[in-house]
């Protein structure tokens, strides 16, 4: 069975973007594809840290961050959708460390997110922030997930675990690690014409980010819907007056655009249809701005629902499969490596130390 995969990083409160980005997508796959494939949506809490946060978050955070993907959508009584948390499934780490010695530091100095979050944290840019996308490799290649619901951002992260996986295969067996889908193929299994990157709503010409300091610049999941209608009202737009999806122009009102289709299950093209032509950007914020408020409103409601006696339960349940599936192929490469006998190098009567 193949594996669909994806995680979103404890750190902040999570933000539209990361929902329209990779909580809906991944949602929708499961709906789809959840007797055919596991479906595996983890909490990257190692992943959380690699920039300066507020430790005595993390773990509510950590928990949350799990009603929101079953609030979400995600049904976690299916017996091929497994949640879990990164840190209690230790092959990340050992992975991880494996796969850092087949990564140049060349490529991984190439990583724009580390150069862009260097820059944000001057005075605290760690060994964990350059070697983020190497654990979010060994996160995917040791599972064998071929599809992971991103947004546009990661794109760069996942040719990095592709380029890994491939050089690993090429030298030990090619049966080693499966190569995930290059991207074109993964925006295709998400039924998207391109990757999606929500905008700031300050900045439309950067992405919508959860540890932005800027509250205005973002909505986040928690935010009052009410004061998160008045942010969109208030977003930043352009001067041209008609209403048109061009992305590099108009950023603003494309974004608004954009968010409004997916938030109503819309495709993007009948909505730019319905509004072309028109010049009021007041009346479109309305409509978005509204969009936004029902779907907190139902949101937030959803997740008020669910109780930590669930998280827990579903988390045990999920982590005994993640640790099962990963230690498998964590075996797997050890043994490729010499880390442990080959199957020729033990017998019954003379089982592995
Ligand atoms: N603005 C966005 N539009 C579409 N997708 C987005 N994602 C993030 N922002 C947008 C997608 O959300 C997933 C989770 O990302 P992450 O938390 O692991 O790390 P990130 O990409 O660094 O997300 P943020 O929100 O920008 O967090 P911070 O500010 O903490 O770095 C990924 O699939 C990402 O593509």
């Amino acid at each position: 069975m193949q594996t669909i995969l994806t995680g979103i990083r404890a750190n902040e409160e999570p933000t539209l973007g990361n929902f329209l980005g990779a909580y809906l997508p991944t949602i929708r796959l499961a709906k789809e594809h959840a007797a055919d494939s596991h479906i595996n949506m983890f909490i990257p809490d190692l992943h959380s840290f690699t920039t300066p946060i507020d430790h005595s978050k993390l773990y509510s955070q950590i928990i949350k961050g799990v009603k929101y993907y079953l609030a979400a959508g995600l049904d976690a009584t299916q017996p091929n959708i497994h949640i879990y948390r990164q840190s209690r499934v230790s092959a990340h780490s050992e992975m991880c460390w494996i796969l850092d010695c087949f990564t140049y530091f060349g490529e991984a100095s190439r990583m724009t997110q580390f150069k862009e979050k260097s820059a944000e944290h001057a005075d605290a840019i760690t060994v964990g922030l350059f070697n983020y996308p190497v654990l979010m490799a060994a996160d995917i290649l040791l599972y064998d997930a071929k599809y992971i619901p991103l947004g546009e951002d990661q794109f760069q992260h996942l040719e990095l675990a592709r380029n890994i996986a491939i050089r690993m295969n090429n030298k030990f067996d090619q049966a080693l690690f499966t190569i995930p889908a290059p991207e074109k193929e993964q925006i295709k299994f998400m039924h998207l014409e391109q990757g999606l990157r929500i905008r700031s709503l300050t900045e439309p010409s950067k992405k919508m980010s959860k540890s932005s300091e800027n509250a205005k610049s973002k909505i986040s999941l928690n935010d009052d819907p009410a004061q998160a209608a008045k942010k969109i009202m208030s977003a930043t737009t352009d001067s041209v007056g008609v209403i048109k999806f061009d992305m590099v122009n108009q950023p603003g009102i494309s974004n608004l655009l954009q968010i409004e289709a997916l938030l109503n299950d819309r495709p993007l093209q009948d909505l730019i249809a319905d509004w072309a032509g028109q010049s009021s950007y007041g009346d479109l914020k309305r409509k978005v701005a509204d969009s936004v408020q029902s779907f907190l409103s139902l949101f937030q409601e959803k997740v008020s629902q669910i109780t930590d006696a669930e998280v827990e339960a579903i988390l045990k349940q999920g982590e005994s499969y993640a640790n099962h599936a990963a230690n498998q192929k964590l075996h797997h490469v050890q043994r490729a490596l010499g880390l442990r006998p080959s199957d020729s190098q033990t017998s019954p009567t003379q089982p592995e130390h």
